[in-house]
């Protein structure tokens, strides 16, 4: 039988509630499946910070590097650790180290979820970079505290980065509908963003049967809204796909939908699976947190690990789920009530 080595990273908040939701439908879909999944617990988190200093030991990335996948809850804990310091010592060092470069993000409603907008049958599939950019973090900070305080961030954007995201987008563009909206604000930001422009249009002459179209973000965040019907693939860069897949989650119903897969394409080392949403201290400990989104993005990873009939035996059970009207009213039913409704209906 094949066994496939999972790390489970929880986080802080919510992140720990739905962890365990979408374990418990993940180990349920591979016991009616001919798979197993080993997963390994890391209690990596704010709260590991507090008690080490750190928010994953020093060799945190070389432990997780012998997973098959890694499937993580929730980073941040602002009351106790700077958002800046809980991100960037655990998320981003990962999706950095294992090249995650496609941070995928689908944006579609499922059956009984209300959107805010009238339009209901769109189906996006947000691509975001996911190593350098706007988040390389990069800069620095020079006479602290004083009237003279200059601070520096300086976004990255290399063309091996650039040019590979591009690939991709344009790869699921053709595996889809065969349209890319490549996004980027090149008016303003007159290097990075023409860079990315001229990579975009070099590459749509190798993909003939991709209809791309270069957007300034601000229009195409209008048009997710106005016309989310039109789009099909969205590739942007860090920063933007960060902000704009919050609109893709606000057009889906909420955070609460939105799923999420860091990958790494060359398959060179494990790819992360995770909800879009932080770790909501605010409704942290009450039971009612959403677990679709993590269980949405168990079935990527499944999906991404080969085991395509179960990814799809998953998402046809969240579907089910919602179809009855369970999980599409936030804070109606508890995270266990649902996700004991998902199992239901795996079985
Ligand atoms: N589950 C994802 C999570 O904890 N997100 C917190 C966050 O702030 N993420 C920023 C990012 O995805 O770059």
């Amino acid at each position: 039988m094949k066994s496939y080595s999972i790390a489970l990273i929880p986080g802080d908040g919510i992140g720990r509630d739905v962890t365990a939701a979408a374990w418990t439908v993940l180990e349920t879909v591979a016991k009616q499946g001919d798979f197993c999944l080993a997963g390994t617990e890391f209690p990596w988190s704010c709260r590991f910070f507090k008690e080490t200093g750190r928010m994953m030991p020093e060799d945190g990335i070389e432990t997780l590097r012998r997973f098959d996948a890694i499937l993580f809850g929730a980073v941040g804990w602002p009351a106790e650790v700077p958002d800046s310091v809980s991100l960037h010592g655990l998320l981003l060092p990962i999706r950095k180290a294992f090249v995650q470069y496609a941070n995928i993000r689908p944006h579609r409603l499922l059956p009984g979820v209300r959107g805010p907008l009238r339009a209901e049958s769109f189906d996006i599939l947000c691509i975001r970079e996911n190593t350098e950019g706007e988040y390389s973090g990069a800069g620095g900070r020079v006479h602290q505290g004083t009237l003279d305080e200059v601070a520096v961030e300086t976004a990255i954007f290399t063309r091996a980065g650039v040019e590979r995201i591009l690939r991709f987008g344009f790869e699921q563009a053709r595996s889809r509908h065969g349209k890319l909206a490549s996004v980027t604000k090149s008016n303003a930001q007159k290097y990075s963003m023409v860079f990315w422009d001229e990579i975009t249009r070099k590459l749509a002459a190798e993909y003939p049967d991709v209809a791309v179209t270069s957007y300034h973000v601000d229009a195409l965040a209008a048009r997710m809204i106005m016309a989310p019907e039109s789009l099909d693939v969205v590739v942007a860069s860090n920063l933007f796909g960060d902000i704009l897949t919050d609109i893709g989650a606000a057009i889906q119903g909420g955070l609460g939908y939105a799923a999420s897969a860091n990958i790494n394409p060359d398959r060179s080392a494990p790819s992360m699976f995770e909800p879009v949403h932080g770790s909501a201290p605010d409704i942290a400990h009450l039971g009612i947190s959403n677990p679709i989104a993590t269980i949405w993005s168990g079935a990527m990873m499944l999906d991404h690990l080969g085991e395509k009939d179960a990814a799809g035996r998953v998402m046809k059970a969240l579907e089910a789920t919602t179809a009855q009207g369970i999980g599409t009213a936030p804070g109606t039913e508890s995270t266990q009530a649902i996700t004991a409704a998902v199992v239901s209906a795996l079985t």
